[in-house]
């Protein structure tokens, strides 16, 4: 019999790159979407006939257990979210009632409809904020510096405590910058290489950007999901932080992107104030030993890798829109 998996946030980055890989593993996948008035399945589009799409919200508690109970999953991935850190500060509640309280909702769901569901929830190192120590581990002290942020913290300390609480299986992936031509075009990784694209084919003239001196670990999606599943199938459940290792900054990755083209960035690069955070992080870098030693997980896309996978595919992307 195939094993059954239930993704929120199916429609997003990871999303669909963990789709792929459970549809890949053998397993039987669900995938929650919210109702719009008209469709947003862009990312899952070479996948969707195999997979099976369920109408639910993170904000309706019933919505939920109806999809647990008619979807029977031996594992739930959580990875639905309000994900975009500056939109956080301009609606902190929504982003608390999708990005905190929807974990407990979900766990909530779990714990009436089955409580052997395996449950994993998507965490993020905007938890550690400003940073206390470097790199960050499973052990690092939190202090989210958005709305996001601490919604964020909440979710990771709720799955933690249904795990002491309920015995639930339920892990929390402490999961730095992921990015993939998948990514959405507000982040700054994929507004770069977007931009650097649309310049280079004489679409665009310049590049409006904040905090060029913000540092992150970033790797690729794809390394990333194989570390979700792989926490849900050992033998206990556990919490772990999966990064590179390495930091790099905002500038450096333009740097990059642009010079991957023959293009300097300093000639079209320009910082708009209005960008910049109330309160940013200015420095992320993990520490995945533990992810290493206990799952076997390690990265495999390289920085320089991922910033041309990027450009490479927004290139082709945007010549085909104007041919
Ligand atoms: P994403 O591309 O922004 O996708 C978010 C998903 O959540 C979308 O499918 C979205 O659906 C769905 N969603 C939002 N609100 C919902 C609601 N009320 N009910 C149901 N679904 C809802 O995010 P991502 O980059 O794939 O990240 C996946 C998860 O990992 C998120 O929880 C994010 O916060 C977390 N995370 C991401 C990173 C990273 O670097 N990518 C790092 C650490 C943690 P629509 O398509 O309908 O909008
Ligand atoms: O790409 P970002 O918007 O990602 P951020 O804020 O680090 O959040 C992402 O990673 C988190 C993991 O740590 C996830 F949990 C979260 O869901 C999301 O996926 O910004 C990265 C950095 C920031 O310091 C920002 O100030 O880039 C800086 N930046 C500079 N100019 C910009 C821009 N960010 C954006 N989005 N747009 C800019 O023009």
């Amino acid at each position: 019999m195939k094993n059954v998996a239930l993704i929120t946030g199916i429609t997003g980055q990871d999303g669909a790159y963990l789709a792929e890989f459970l549809l890949a593993q053998g397993y039987e996948v669900h995938g929650m979407v919210r109702r719009s008035s008209t469709e947003n399945f862009e990312r899952i589009d070479s996948i969707r006939e195999r997979l099976q799409l369920h109408q639910a919200d993170l904000l309706d508690q019933l919505s939920m257990v109806r999809l647990l109970e008619a979807t029977q999953p031996a594992e739930v991935y959580n990875l639905a979210a309000q994900s975009f850190v500056p939109t956080s500060f301009a609606q902190p509640l929504l982003t608390g009632e999708f990005t905190a309280l929807g974990v407990t909702r979900m766990l909530e769901a779990i714990r009436q409809v089955n409580r052997n569901i395996r449950f994993y929830q998507a965490s993020s190192s905007e938890m550690f904020g400003r940073v206390q120590e470097e790199p960050q581990t499973e052990t690092t002290p939190f202090w989210p510096r958005s709305p996001y942020g601490v919604a964020k913290t909440y979710g990771h300390w709720i799955t933690v405590n249904y795990r002491e609480s309920f015995e639930i299986f339920a892990c929390s992936g402490i999961l730095f910058n992921h990015e993939s031509p998948l990514r959405g075009k507000e982040f700054v990784t994929r507004k770069i290489s977007d931009a650097v694209a649309r310049i280079k084919l004489g679409r665009q003239d310049k590049l409006l950007l904040g905090n060029l001196d913000a540092q992150r670990d970033w790797g690729f999606a794809g390394d990333y999901v194989r570390a979700m599943w792989m926490m849900l199938n050992q033998e206990s459940a556990d919490d772990f932080v999966i990064a590179t290792g390495i930091k790099h900054s905002v500038r450096e990755f333009a740097q990059l992107a642009f010079a991957h083209v023959d293009l300097d960035y300093q000639d079209f690069v320009e910082v708009d104030p209005d960008l910049l955070r109330p309160a940013d992080v200015q420095t992320l870098c993990g520490d995945c030993t533990k992810a290493r030693e206990q799952l076997g997980w390690s990265p495999e896309v390289s920085f320089e890798a991922l910033v041309r996978m990027m450009v490479d595919a927004d290139l082709q992307r945007v010549q085909r829109e104007t041919d």
